[in-house]
Parts: C-alpha cells; sequence; structure tokens
C-alpha cells in the first residue's frame, strides 16, 4: 500500500511538471487535463494486481544456495550470484533453464512469472539444491 501511493505522488509531481514546461496550452485547461490524468494512473494502479517483488539475491557460497528457499510474487526478477571461490551454476528443469557456469563474482539471473515451486540445482554439484515458491 505503502509503495503505491508513493508512486502515485511522484506521477502526479511529473504530470505537474509537465505541465509547467507545458505545450503553450491555456493553463487553465492543461491542469485540469493533468488533473485526469492523474486520476485515472492512480485508479489503474489501485485495480492492479499485486507488483513484482524488489528483485532478490540468492547467493552461492560455501557449496551451498543462501537463502536455500525463498517466496516471492509473480514476475519477480532474482539473481543467482557466485560468491564462492570456484564455478557453479542454476538449472531450473521447470523454466528449462541451464545457466553458463559462473565464475567467481559471476551472476546469473531469472524472471520468475508463474506461481508454483520451482526447485534449482547447480548442474556440477547436483547435492546443491534450492528452491523458489512463486505465489501470489
Ligand atoms: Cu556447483
Amino acid at each position: 500500500m505503502f509503495k503505491s501511493s508513493f508512486v502515485i505522488a511522484s506521477a502526479a509531481k511529473q504530470s505537474r511538471a509537465t505541465c509547467a514546461n507545458g505545450p503553450g496550452l491555456p493553463r487553465r485547461y492543461a491542469s485540469r487535463n493533468d488533473g485526469i490524468r492523474a486520476a485515472a494512473l492512480a485508479l489503474v494502479l489501485f485495480a492492479a494486481p499485486a507488483l513484482a517483488d524488489q528483485p532478490q539475491t540468492v547467493t552461492i557460497d560455501n557449496f551451498s544456495f543462501k537463502p536455500n528457499i525463498i517466496t516471492v510474487k509473480p514476475g519477480t526478477h532474482v539473481v543467482f550470484k557466485n560468491q564462492d571461490d570456484l564455478p557453479h551454476s542454476v538449472v531450473i528443469p521447470d523454466m528449462q533453464v541451464k545457466s553458463p557456469l559462473m565464475d567467481t563474482d559471476g551472476s546469473y539471473d531469472a524472471d520468475f512469472e508463474k506461481p508454483g515451486e520451482y526447485k534449482y540445482f547447480c548442474g556440477i554439484h547436483p547435492m546443491m539444491t534450492g528452491k523458489i515458491i512463486v505465489a501470489e
């Protein structure tokens, strides 16, 4: 909720800025139009389904994925970051994902769009496993 309010506030500020530098429309007409636009935008934002989470990071360290299990909203961008001192990869069978090998400090990212439970593992060390739960 707080996030949505913030977006609306900054959208309103933006349309005011547009108005000030506007394309020479009569002042009254332009500002009324902006008001309507801001109201329409607010409606769209409130009607929209839950927004995706902020991007999440799964760190690979000492032969394990940390955190090992995360729950995210649909549409969330997840970054797998290798902080181990040897290469690893990420295989997510349910998404037909096989990342290239990631060297130290390398990363691979994927978007999790559909609700479900996605088990994954390292392609070179299959005992390294983790899970991403995508839920509304
Ligand atoms: Cu590995």
